[in-house]
């Protein structure tokens, strides 16, 4: 190994390794800023336009960009043709690129501008990598700062670097380079769906396993923008799982839904106890009396501080997660006490635009449920009082949430009965008057196929329904709540959630 290009955005740890390289008698080569630090630190070092014979130019997107570097890099050693182009154009092989490029992915979510963010685009640098990748057999490529000690080691143990690190190395290129492209194809095509889809996620952690302990996992968050999922703090407990990070995502969206005071509880991605009060301790208690079953070993979620009162009612309980936008002292020393209890402060409200679902051999992608519907129309000849209007809007905040097919029935802004991932609308509807036990609105994710739930909600002593609309038989179903002195309420939006 005669000669390496040395190009990092990300100086840390590169004077060590440089300083390794030269003692193996390895010749530097660097570009302008690189250049300057190993030289400040008395590393020797050859500038790059002294390869290329051209300065530098247009305020640095012209680097290395030249037939010295990349014929250097891309030249096959064992081919004598290539080998003797080289040399007839006097250009000296290059056996390793050390190259980690312009921070895009951070640069894209700060608050700059446009064309700010358009000059963290980096051209060179993934040029140099692609091509010493495509030569990993003759050229180590490395562009993880995490990666010198280990190749270092190899190098001092072997003298050389095995073919199969060599090929990972170049396999982690294309991974970086891909994914580096696809954030910047996402930035410019934002909000569309196109023709290709180019994901960009860089894993957060390892998960000790999936949804079983047979199942293989990890999780990934977007490298180029800002999430609730993502950045997160967690103030104790034991590491989330794989069932945990879903979880919380569901009941942290749950309770974004409200301007008020909210809590959630949660168990199975389904809300098992969702409240609205004028106190965080009242959320918590109403909610957790929805279903004081389920919510054992449940998440729960609070939009707002959790303070030392509502602390001391969560203790009472055993849960896995309490999420909050953040928790006083005394409620930490309460909470803190439960060793294992996740405690997630969370700093996004939901912000996905978009979401997929996996299917064999293909993706669904969808832009996320967002809307809510601002059209509550009364479509029978008795009005909903105020109060129940209010609890028609809560249960459908609710209700959106829940597994289809979902029927949430509400009371003084709490849910009392959720009916939940049901094959048939009267059974998600009975299981949730039956949970409920009293209850005066009943919500629905989608419309009534048939009169029958009206019927039920008779019997149940429901005064007020609130679903989409849009059957066939709407008549039916309105004709049933007259008869029944029902009001009822269409709001023209369905909320499927498969
Ligand atoms: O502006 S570039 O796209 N044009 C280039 O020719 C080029 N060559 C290397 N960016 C280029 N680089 C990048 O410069 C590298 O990827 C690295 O991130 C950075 C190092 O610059 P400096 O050594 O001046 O700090």
């Amino acid at each position: 190994m005669k000669r390496a290009l040395i190009s990092v955005y990300d100086k840390t740890g590169i004077l060590d390794f440089a300083k390794f390289l030269v003692e193996t008698g390895v010749e530097v080569v660097s570009t302008g800023g690189t250049y300057k630090y190993l030289r400040e630190n008395s590393i020797p070092v050859t500038e790059v336009s002294e390869v290329t014979g051209a300065a530098e130019m247009l305020d640095g997107r012209v680097k290395t960009l030249h037939p010295n570097i990349h014929g250097g890099i891309l030249a096959i050693r064992s081919n004598k043709e290539h080998m003797e182009t080289l040399e007839k154009r006097e250009i000296a092989p290059i056996d390793m690129v050390i190259v980690n490029l312009y921070p895009f992915f951070d640069e894209v979510q700060n608050d700059i501008s446009f064309e700010e963010k358009v000059e963290f685009i980096d051209i060179g640098g993934p040029t140099m990598l692609r091509s010493a990748a495509k030569s990993f057999e003759d050229v180590i490529v490395i562009t993880d700062v995490e990666d010198y000690s280990k190749i270092q080691k190899e190098i001092e143990s072997t003298g050389n670097l095995s073919f199969e690190n060599r090929k990972k190395l170049a396999g982690k290129v294309f991974n970086l380079t891909s994914a580096y492209d696809a954030a910047i194809s996402n930035f410019l095509l934002e909000g569309e769906m196109p023709k290709y889809l180019s994901v960009s996620y860089e894993k957060m952690m390892d998960l000790r396993y999936g949804e079983n302990p047979h199942q293989n996992a990890a999780y990934y968050v977007s490298t180029t923008e800002k999430g609730a999922m993502k950045d997160f703090e967690q103030l104790n407990g034991k590491e989330l799982s794989f069932n945990n990070i879903r979880d919380m995502d569901v009941a942290w969206k749950v309770v974004s839904e409200f301007e008020e005071t909210a809590c959630c509880g949660l168990k199975h991605s389904t809300p098992c106890g969702v409240a609205v009060a004028e106190t965080v301790a009242e959320a918590y208690k109403k909610s957790y009396d929805c279903d004081p079953i389920s919510i054992f070993g449940g998440i729960v979620a609070v939009n707002t501080t959790v303070d030392g009162e509502t602390a001391a009612e969560m203790s009472k309980t055993f849960l896995e997660i309490v999420i909050a936008t953040d928790f006083t002292e005394e409620a930490l020393e309460i909470l803190k006490k439960k060793k294992n209890l996740r405690i997630i402060k969370a700093k996004y409200t939901p912000c996905d635009k978009i979401e997929y679902v996996k299917v064999d051999g293909g993706i669904l992608v969808q832009d996320s449920d967002k809307a809510f519907s601002k059209d509550f129309k009364v479509v029978t000849e008795k009005d909903p009082s105020k109060k129940e209007m209010d609890d028609m809007v809560f249960g459908m905040k609710v209700v959106k949430h829940v597994k289809s097919n979902a029927i949430v029935v509400v009371k003084d802004g709490m849910a009392k009965g959720v009916g939940t991932g049901e094959t048939n609308r009267i059974w998600a509807a009975k299981q949730a008057i039956e949970r409920a036990g009293d209850g005066a609105v009943l919500a629905s994710d989608a419309f009534f196929p048939f009169r029958d739930v009206v019927d039920e909600c008779a019997k149940a002593g429901i005064t007020a329904i609130v679903q989409p609309g849009g059957s066939m038989r709407d008549q039916e179903s309105i004709d049933a709540c007259n008869e029944h002195k029902i009001s009822m309420v269409f709001t023209g939006l369905r909320h499927f959630k498969h």
